[in-house]
C-alpha cells in the first residue's frame, strides 16, 4: 500500500474506534452483537468488503443484519463475488482487524495482509461493493460506516441498495457477476416468472382439485412480509395473507418468526385457534429461513410443524421425481448415458426420521457442521445438491455442467413438444431459476414448496404425512465460555473439555432412539442443546439432563 492509501485508512479509522473491551469473532453468519458496539467492526468490515473486491477483481457485497437475533443486536457479513458467504480462509484476517485495537495497527495488519495476498491497487477495476441492511433501526448508522469503510479504499464505491432480505443482497452480488441484470425489480422478476413457468407446467387434473390454496405467512415482523407484498402483485395465481409484517406495530423477531416457531413449536403472535388446518408459513426476520406450520384443532398454542428437514425432503422426492421422468424412455438424446449426482446435506439437528426418509428415496445423504457455509460447499459438489438446515435455511444448487446437459436435452426434446419427458426437462430449469442458488432465500422456496404442492395436489397435511418426526426438544445454557467446547464430527461429538461426552453418552444410552449434542453457538453467547427421542417426554428429560451437564461442566453453575 502506498502512503496516501495507508494515510487515508489511518484518518478514517480513527472516526471509528474500537470500544473497549469488545473482542468478536466471524462466526456462523459474520459478526453479531449488540448493535450500540458495532459502528468499528462495520466501518472495517467495509475495508475489507472492499479488499475482496479488489483481490478478486468483482463486485462484493456487504449485509448489515442479525437476522433471527433479537432487535437490539446487528450485524454485519460479506457475500463473496459467487453470492455465497464469505471464503473461510478470510475469516481470520477478518477476525483480526474487527479486534485490531488501534488506527496504527489496523494500518499494519492490512499492509501485510495486502503483501500476503498480493492484493493490487492497480487492478482494471477498482473495488465495487452493493450494500443492503435489514429493518433494524440501527441499520441506518452501521450502513454509513460500512460506506465510510469502503471508501478508506482509494477509488472503491459502494453503492447502496436500500432495505432488503439477506438474500436478495446475495443475489444481486451472484447476478451482477454473471454480467446478469441485478435490480430488485429483477430478482422480483426472475422469481414470479418462473414460479409461473412451473405452475403452468401443473398437470390440469391436478391444478382443478387444488382447493387448498391459501398461505398465511408470518414476516416476522422484519422485511420479508413487506417484499413478500411485493411479490404477491406479480402471481396471479396465489392467495397469500401476510401478518407480522412490522407495520401492525409488533417487535421484530418477538414471539414471531421461523427461529421462534421451530425452536419453540408453538404459534407465532398474530396466529389464532380459527387458523386450524390452513396452510401457514414463518420467515426470520431477514427472510432466509423459511418453515411452515399449521395451528392444531384442538389447541391454539400448538401447531404441527414442517421444518427445513421436510422442505428438504419435499424438494428431494420432487426433483427426483422429474429426473426419473427425463430418464424414462430410451430415445437418441444427449449424453444418454449422463448421470445426475443428486446429493443432500443435513447437519445434526436434522430430525432422525428425514434422514431415515431421504436414505429410503436412495439419496446420498452427508452432514456438514451448522452454518450454510458448510452445507453450500458440500452441496456444491454434486450435479444437484440440496442443503437445508432444520431451522429452515437452505437452497438447492445446480452444477454449471448439469444446468447445459439440461438445456441440450430440452432443446433436442421440444421436436416432441409436450412430452412428459420435455415437462420434466422444462420443470427442471425452472427450478434453477426460481430458487436462490447464492444462499438460502425464504422467498424463493416459499415459491418453489408453493408450486410443488400444486403439482402434487397436495395439502401442508399430506406433505407433513412424508414421515412422522421423531420427538426433540433444543434448549440453550448462558455458560463462561463458550468457546470452550469444541466439537468433531459435524457437531456429533464433544472433544473439549473432557469427559462430558462420556457423560453424556450415558444419558442418550437411557433412552430409546435417543440422540444428543451439544455445540457453541455462532451467533448469540450460548451453548445449544438437542435431544430426540422416541416420545416427546423423554426427549425432554433427555435434554434436560444434558443441559445440566453443559451448566456443570462449563457453566454459571446454576443446575444446583
Ligand atoms: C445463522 C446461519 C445459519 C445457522 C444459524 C445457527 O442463521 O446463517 O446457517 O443455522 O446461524 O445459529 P447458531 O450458531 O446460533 O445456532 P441466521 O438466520 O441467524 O443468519
Amino acid at each position: 500500500m502506498n502512503d496516501n492509501q495507508k494515510s487515508l485508512i489511518l484518518n478514517s479509522s480513527s472516526q471509528y474506534p474500537l470500544p473497549q473491551g469488545v473482542k468478536l469473532s466471524y462466526g456462523t453468519a459474520g459478526f453479531r452483537a449488540d448493535a450500540s458496539i458495532l459502528e468499528s467492526t462495520v466501518f472495517r468490515v467495509g475495508i475489507l468488503a472492499a479488499l475482496r473486491s479488489l483481490k478478486t477483481q468483482s463486485l462484493t457485497g456487504l449485509m448489515i443484519t442479525a437476522s433471527h437475533n433479537k432487535v437490539n443486536d446487528n450485524g454485519v457479513k460479506i457475500a463473496d463475488p459467487s453470492g455465497g458467504m464469505l471464503t473461510q480462509e478470510w475469516e481470520p484476517f477478518a477476525d483480526a482487524i474487527a479486534n485490531s485495537p488501534t488506527p496504527q495497527h489496523l494500518v499494519q495488519l492490512i499492509d501485510e495482509f495486502v503483501k500476503k495476498e498480493n492484493i493490487r491497487f492497480d487492478g482494471v477495476r477498482s473495488a465495487e461493493i452493493l450494500l443492503g441492511r435489514d429493518t433494524r433501526p440501527s441499520g441506518e448508522s452501521l450502513l454509513e460506516a460500512a460506506k465510510q469503510g469502503v471508501y478508506s479504499i482509494v477509488g472503491a464505491t459502494a453503492t447502496d441498495m436500500g432495505i432488503l432480505t439477506t438474500p436478495q443482497l446475495h443475489w444481486m452480488v451472484r447476478a451482477r457477476n454473471k454480467g446478469m441484470k441485478a435490480t430488485e425489480l429483477d430478482y422480483f422478476e426472475q422469481l414470479s416468472s418462473s414460479f409461473r413457468c412451473l405452475v403452468d407446467l401443473t398437470p390440469n387434473q391436478i391444478k382443478m382439485n387444488n382447493t387448498d390454496d391459501k398461505l398465511v405467512v408470518d414476516g416476522a415482523n422484519g422485511v420479508g412480509g413487506e417484499k413478500l407484498e411485493v411479490l404477491k402483485k406479480m402471481l396471479n395465481s396465489m392467495v397469500i395473507e401476510v401478518r407480522n409484517s412490522g407495520k401492525e406495530g409488533g417487535v421484530l423477531n418477538e414471539g414471531v418468526g421461523a427461529d421462534y416457531v421451530q425452536k419453540e413449536k408453538v404459534v407465532p403472535q398474530g396466529f389464532y385457534l380459527k387458523d386450524a388446518g390452513i396452510r401457514c408459513a414463518s420467515l426470520d426476520g431477514d427472510a432466509d429461513r423459511l418453515v411452515y406450520f399449521s395451528v392444531q384443532s384442538n389447541n391454539a398454542s400448538n401447531i404441527d410443524l414442517v421444518d427445513g428437514d421436510k422442505i428438504l425432503s419435499l424438494f428431494a422426492l420432487f426433483i427426483k421425481e422429474q429426473l426419473s421422468i427425463l430418464k424414462m424412455e430410451g430415445d437418441n438424446h444427449v449424453d444418454e448415458n449422463y448421470e445426475a449426482r443428486l446429493g443432500v446435506v443435513q447437519t445434526a439437528y436434522a430430525n432422525g426420521a428425514s434422514t431415515d426418509y431421504l436414505k429410503q428415496l436412495g439419496l446420498e445423504v452427508v452432514f456438514t457442521p451448522t452454518g450454510v457455509k458448510y452445507l453450500h460447499e458440500k452441496a456444491a459438489e454434486y450435479d444437484i445438491g440440496i442443503y437445508f438446515e432444520a431451522n429452515g435455511h437452505g437452497t438447492i444448487l445446480f452444477s454449471e455442467g448439469f444446468l447445459s446437459w439440461l438445456d441440450a436435452r430440452n432443446n433436442e426434446l421440444s421436436k416432441s413438444k409436450g412430452s412428459e419427458q420435455q415437462k420434466a426437462a422444462l420443470r427442471l430449469l425452472a427450478v434453477s431459476n426460481l430458487i436462490n442458488q447464492a444462499v438460502g432465500d425464504a422467498l424463493s422456496g416459499l415459491l418453489l414448496v408453493e408450486a410443488i404442492l400444486q403439482y402434487k395436489g397436495w395439502s401442508i397435511h399430506n406433505w407433513s404425512e412424508l414421515y412422522h418426526d421423531l420427538p426433540s426438544r433444543q434448549l440453550k445454557v448462558k455458560v463462561v465460555d463458550r468457546t470452550a467446547v469444541v466439537t468433531a464430527n459435524a457437531e456429533t461429538v464433544v472433544v473439549r473439555p473432557p469427559l462430558i461426552q462420556e457423560a453424556i453418552n450415558v444419558e442418550v444410552a437411557k433412552y430409546p432412539r435417543g440422540r444428543s449434542f451439544i455445540r457453541p453457538s455462532g451467533t448469540e453467547d450460548v451453548i445449544r442443546v438437542y435431544a430426540e427421542a422416541s416420545i416427546q417426554e423423554a426427549a425432554d428429560s433427555l435434554a434436560n439432563s444434558v443441559a445440566k451437564l453443559a451448566d456443570q461442566f462449563l457453566g454459571l453453575g446454576n443446575s444446583g
